[in-house]
């Protein structure tokens, strides 16, 4: 059962369900549930157990909250002790889910008792991420597949729907899309799910009276539309928008004047500037804690942990719960990769402390642009935030495998074992990868730095890259669900040829560990051809101007495979590797002094280097910089720059160095806030922006890209 029930007594007898349950006391306005009851039990003539539904017993204190269900079981007789409608619903799932089918035909449910209840008041998403908002349709499955895994939360905050941010927060949604907002709306009711709409104003509110009636009636048209939760968002944002005690004074207005004015709104839900402890202003009475003592205490705050993407711990909440006087609502930002777009994150859900309930009030995950494939950890989010201390990352993820591709359960979970870990990244957020072989990929690399083939890891290896290379073939064959396999489609080519790299790299190694160069060549060049087409699809799909590119099984399998093409080339050729072509521009480094930026992955191409673009606010403080020293064999030739704003501010300093001693100012040819710089001398070796204000500057780092060629 998924999630696991908090006590399930269920004999091993079963018994069988003769034909439709013949319902007691549940609300004729449960259509749906009612729905989910016929599709349990068989169509005919036969008539079913009883069905009844009571309220639970007054003596039973764990029934009595919101979604708390008891549901007892025998062949004659079902009962569900129900505290609310969401309490039959989830009574029902669980009966949904114990039901079994024989090939006749013929359903049978067990017998026993199940008491249950969620851990964690608000459970489910926030579609929170930049980039592509999910589709209609993939948002229409993702409510259905919560309802089933008793997910009650969808919070609809995509960064790049128009009407969702500044400026356009103001306006209707066009009437295409308001239906569907209204159509997902019904399908969130029908599922038990709360559709809590957000809004992101704080990049250009103004405090007065016109925008606060302008969340108002941006509100009511959304109430109109069906919505009953409301969300206000304030992260990623700079200037005026950032003050506490105004967002609080709006909240307050808002909870006051629309939500409880409309009587069947739920609380609201805001997300502050400093959502994570490590961007928090730690000095007391600042704003967590202007927040902690002016938001009504009815409105939940958000909180992604100790950083932007972090485990959650209990001592971190505890953190955060006293400055803001309310337990935290959990914004987790796994598994969310649009930080690092050529990866997927497909690894189990772990590094959430199982002894976190009492400290939250919600737990949502902001997931991939690819909802399909974002599904195995949302599977684990729900297990976790229904039963926090019988969650098992490990069997979770195994169990969402298996629910989300029973086709072909152990190819999906192979491929997502080798596609966990992001890459590097600014956050510094890293997950463990291909953990399964990493021993024996030790053992093998340490009889081939000896020049000798380890035999048993040498096998164990080659039968996993076998595997790898024939689980996308499997997947697409047998996992069913077309719109994940779209979804995947890149990243399956790529497995697919890391899967034959691998086996031509072992043969490699055994060829040149026998010292017979004429097999080691035989090898060598089709494992040369299989990077060969890794890096044209890489150069090729995906190719979005965050981080493009397909990358998989980058934390492990990858570096293993082309050490063995480097170290095997060098043998055949004659080269040595450490300066195969010279001094290349992996040589090229960061030049900077900046605390915000201290983490930037900085890109290196032939043709460039270039700071990976950042989504949230950057900044300078007074004097820091960011900048480039590329390697000796590059000579620049120009700087390309978009710090977000139509000018370039007065604060920001282009400069270029010799020695890094003297810099001289590099002059846009105008001051737009994006343009570029000609660098014509060649002895120029450094390259930098610069805060030349007294004080700390935000901006956007949309681009800071510098052009290179050989020397
Ligand atoms: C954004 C979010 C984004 C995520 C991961 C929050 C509260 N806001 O750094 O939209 O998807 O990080 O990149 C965020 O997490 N900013």
């Amino acid at each position: 059962m998924y999630p696991l029930p908090h006590q399930s007594e269920i004999g091993g007898e079963r018994f069988a369900v003769a034909g439709p349950f013949q319902l007691k006391g549940l609300p004729a306005s449960e259509a749906f549930t009612q729905q989910v009851l016929q599709e349990v039990a068989p169509r005919g003539s036969g008539l079913g157990p009883r069905l009844q539904v009571t309220r639970p017993a007054k003596a039973d204190a764990r029934l009595q909250r919101s979604e708390a269900y008891k549901l007892r079981l025998t062949p004659t007789q079902i009962t569900i002790e129900a505290y609310d409608d969401r309490s039959v619903f989830y009574a029902v799932q669980t009966l949904r889910q114990l039901a079994q089918q024989d090939a006749s035909g013929r359903v049978t449910l067990p017998t026993g008792t199940i008491s249950d209840f969620p851990d964690v008041a608000a459970r489910g998403t926030v579609e929170g991420f930049y980039g592509e908002p999910w589709s209609h349709q993939d948002r229409l499955e993702q409510l259905r597949f919560y309802g089933k895994l008793k997910l009650n939360t969808y919070i609809y905050g995509p960064k790049d729907d128009p009407y969702h941010t500044s400026p356009n927060w103001r306006k209707p949604y066009p009437e295409a899309e308001a239906r569907q907002l209204a159509e997902l709306v019904q399908e969130a009711r029908r599922n038990k799910v709360d559709f809590v709409w957000a809004i992101h104003p704080g990049q250009d509110i103004r405090w007065n009276q016109a925008d606060s009636s302008a969340i108002l009636a941006k509100f009511g048209m959304m109430y109109d539309l069906g919505v009953r939760s409301f969300a206000v968002f304030f992260d990623d944002i700079s200037g005026a928008g950032t003050d506490a005690r105004m967002q609080a004074k709006l909240l307050n207005f808002v909870q006051q004047r629309f939500v409880r004015a409309k009587k069947d709104v739920a609380p609201l839900i805001m997300c502050p500037t400093e959502y994570n402890k490590s961007w928090a202003n730690k000095t007391p009475g600042t704003y967590l804690d202007i927040l902690g003592q002016q938001l009504d205490p009815a409105i939940r705050v958000m909180w992604t942990g100790n950083k932007v993407v972090d485990d959650i711990t209990t001592e971190g909440l505890e953190w955060v719960n006293r400055r803001i006087r309310r337990p935290a609502f959990v914004w987790w930002n796994f598994p969310v990769s649009d930080y690092v777009r050529d990866h997927l994150l497909m690894g189990p859900a772990y590094g959430l402390d199982p002894q976190a309930a009492p400290h939250m009030s919600g737990f949502v995950s902001n997931p991939m642009d690819k909802a399909e494939a974002s599904k195995p950890a949302i599977f684990s989010v729900a297990l976790y935030s229904w039963n926090m201390q019988a969650y098992k990352p490990e069997q979770a993820w195994e169990a969402a495998s298996r629910y989300i591709m029973p086709g072909a359960a152990e190819a999906f979970q192979l491929f997502s074992a080798h596609n966990s870990d992001p890459g590097p990244n600014g956050h510094r957020y890293r997950r463990d990868e291909s953990a399964e072989l990493q021993s024996y990929l030790r053992t093998f690399q340490e009889a081939y730095g000896k020049g000798q083939y380890a035999p048993e890891a040498g096998q164990r290896l080659q039968q996993e890259f076998q595997r790898i290379a024939q689980a996308p073939a499997a997947i697409r064959q047998h996992g069913g669900n077309a719109r994940l396999l779209e979804q995947l489609a890149p990243w399956l080519r790529q497995f697919e040829l890391l899967g034959r790299a691998g086996q031509h790299a072992l043969a490699v190694a055994e060829a040149r560990a026998a010292g017979n160069p004429t097999t080691t060549w035989a090898a060598y060049l089709p494992l040369a051809a299989a990077l060969d087409s890794m890096a044209t699809v890489n150069a090729t799909l995906n190719q979005n101007p965050h981080q493009p590119g397909v990358k998989t099984g980058s934390l492990v399998l990858m570096p293993f495979v082309e050490e063995i093409l480097a170290q095997s080339g060098a043998y055949l050729l004659g080269y040595n590797p450490a300066l195969a072509g010279g001094p290349s521009p992996e040589t090229s480094t960061p030049y900077r002094q900046s605390q915000k930026l201290g983490n930037q992955p900085l890109l290196h191409t032939n043709q460039a280097l270039a700071y990976a673009p950042m989504l949230e606010v950057a900044y300078l403080d007074s004097s820091e910089y960011l900048g480039f020293k590329p390697a000796a064999a590059l000579q620049v030739t120009a700087l390309h720059y978009n710090l977000g704003g139509d000018k370039l501010p007065a604060w920001a300093a282009l400069e270029a160095s010799r020695d890094g001693n003297t810099w001289e100012p590099l002059t846009p040819p105008q001051p737009r806030g994006k343009g570029s710089v000609p660098v014509t001398d060649p002895a120029l070796r450094y390259v930098r922006l610069r805060n030349a204000s007294g004080k700390r500057q935000n901006f956007q780092l949309k681009e800071l890209r510098l052009q290179v060629q050989p020397a």
